[in-house]
C-alpha cells in the first residue's frame, strides 16, 4: 500500500519560452494548473533568476519551489507534474537539456524512495553518469537537491527548517554548505 504523506516540495524551473510566454510567465501560469488538478498549494517561494547548470549549456533559468499540502500518493503527484509539463509544451529530448517547464518532486514528507540503498546509489552517481542516466523510478528526496543553489535558495524561502531525511541536515544547513558564488548567482526577480 502507498503510504500517505502530508507535505511535499516541488521545484519549478524553465529557460525557454512556452505558449504561456517567458519562463517567469510559464512558471506563474503553471501554479493554477497544479491547483486545478488537486494539489493544495500551501506556500510559493519568490521567483529567482539562476545561471544555467552546466554553465554555458543554455539561457539562464527561472526557478521557484512550492509546498503542497495533502495526502496525495507521490506517484499521483508525479503524474500531475508530468501532465502540467506537457501542457506547457515540455519536450523531453536531451537529459538536462533546455526546457520550457521542469517540475521535480523534491521531497514528500520524510520519504526515502525506492529504498535507502538505491537512493544512495543515485545520490552518489558521478556527475558524468548523472548527465546521461535518468532513473526509471521515483527517487526521493531528489538525489541532487543538496548540490543545487537553484533549489535550496527558493526552498529556504518557504521551509528553511525542513530536515533532509537521509542527510539529517536542514535546508538552511545544506545551503550554507554550498560555495558562496553558487548562492550569490541566485537572484530574486
Ligand atoms: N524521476 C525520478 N525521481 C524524480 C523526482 N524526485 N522528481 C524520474 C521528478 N522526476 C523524478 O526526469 C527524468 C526521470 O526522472 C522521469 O522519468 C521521472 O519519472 P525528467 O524530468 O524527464 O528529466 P530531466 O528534467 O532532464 O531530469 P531532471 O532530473 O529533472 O533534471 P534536473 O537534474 O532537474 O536538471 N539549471 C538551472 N539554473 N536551473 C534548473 O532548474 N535544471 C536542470 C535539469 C539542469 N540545469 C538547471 C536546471
Ligand atoms: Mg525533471
Amino acid at each position: 500500500m502507498t503510504e500517505i504523506r502530508s507535505i511535499s516540495f516541488i521545484a519549478m524551473g524553465g529557460n525557454l519560452p512556452s505558449p504561456a510566454g517567458t519562463p517567469l510567465e510559464t512558471l506563474s501560469a503553471a501554479l493554477p494548473e497544479l491547483a486545478r488538478r488537486g494539489l493544495r498549494l500551501r506556500a510559493v517561494s519568490r521567483f529567482f533568476a539562476t545561471p544555467c547548470f552546466p554553465a554555458g549549456a543554455g539561457p539562464d533559468y527561472v526557478n521557484a519551489v512550492i509546498a503542497v499540502e495533502g495526502n496525495i500518493p507521490e506517484q499521483h503527484t508525479l503524474s500531475v507534474l508530468h501532465e502540467v509539463e506537457s501542457l506547457f509544451s515540455r519536450v523531453r529530448d536531451q537529459r538536462w537539456g533546455m526546457r520550457t517547464l521542469d517540475l521535480d518532486l523534491i521531497a514528500v514528507g520524510d520519504a526515502v524512495l525506492p529504498d535507502s540503498s538505491r537512493f544512495d546509489t543515485w545520490r552518489g552517481l558521478p556527475l558524468e553518469a548523472q548527465m546521461q542516466q535518468a532513473p526509471g523510478e521515483l527517487i526521493l528526496p531528489h538525489p541532487r537537491l543538496q548540490d543545487r543553489a537553484f533549489v535550496l535558495v527558493p526552498l529556504c524561502d518557504i521551509a528553511p527548517g525542513w530536515l533532509h531525511p537521509v542527510l539529517k541536515k536542514s535546508a538552511r544547513e545544506m545551503l550554507q554548505a554550498l560555495p558562496r558564488q553558487d548562492v550569490d548567482g541566485v537572484v530574486p526577480l
